[in-house]
């Protein structure tokens, strides 16, 4: 009986790893919501190269006139990140990429931004003058240009 038990329970193990791969293989990709899939549903383009000019997909979908047409309304929304200025709109991967494209800093700071804290790779202090917002790549500490308003950047930090 003891033999019997153990052999059922090495095949519930087998059929249960079949599952569990199985189910593996058939889980979808690691979806990019802000990212633009083209038509061979394979290529997924950043949503910055969405009407750029520059035709990304094999096709040119991605500047297509109906996208296009009327930024950034023609847009579906998951691309678009709406600026604190209501006349501002920034593509969706240019949120919490470390730069001010808003031009004032609300898709980097703030409830609408909500972007984590600055990683490892960057000194944080803020204000910060230039392109920036909160916090500043470590590889312009010590450059000799002043990036923080408080100078750490070039007296605290290190690289
Ligand atoms: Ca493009
Ligand atoms: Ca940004």
């Amino acid at each position: 009986a003891c033999v019997v038990l153990l052999l059922l329970a090495a095949i519930a193990a087998i059929v249960g790893l079949a599952i569990a791969l199985g189910l593996q293989l058939h889980a979808p990709a690691t979806h990019n919501w802000t990212g633009f899939l083209c038509n061979d549903r394979v290529t997924c383009i950043p949503a910055s190269q969405v009407c750029d000019g520059t035709a990304n997909c094999r096709n040119g979908e991605d500047e297509q006139e109906k996208l296009c047409g009327d930024l950034p309304r023609s847009l579906p929304a998951y691309l678009v990140f709406h600026c604190g200025n209501p006349e501002y709109w920034v593509y969706a991967d240019q949120r919490c990429n470390g730069m001010n494209d808003c031009g004032d800093c609300s898709d980097e700071m703030g409830s609408l931004a909500a972007c984590p804290p600055c990683g490892p790779a960057w000194w944080s202090c803020s204000p910060v003058h230039y392109e920036y917002c909160s916090c500043v790549p470590r590889a312009l500490c010590r450059d000799g240009v002043q990036h923080c308003v408080s100078w750490s950047d070039e007296y605290l930090c290190r690289p």
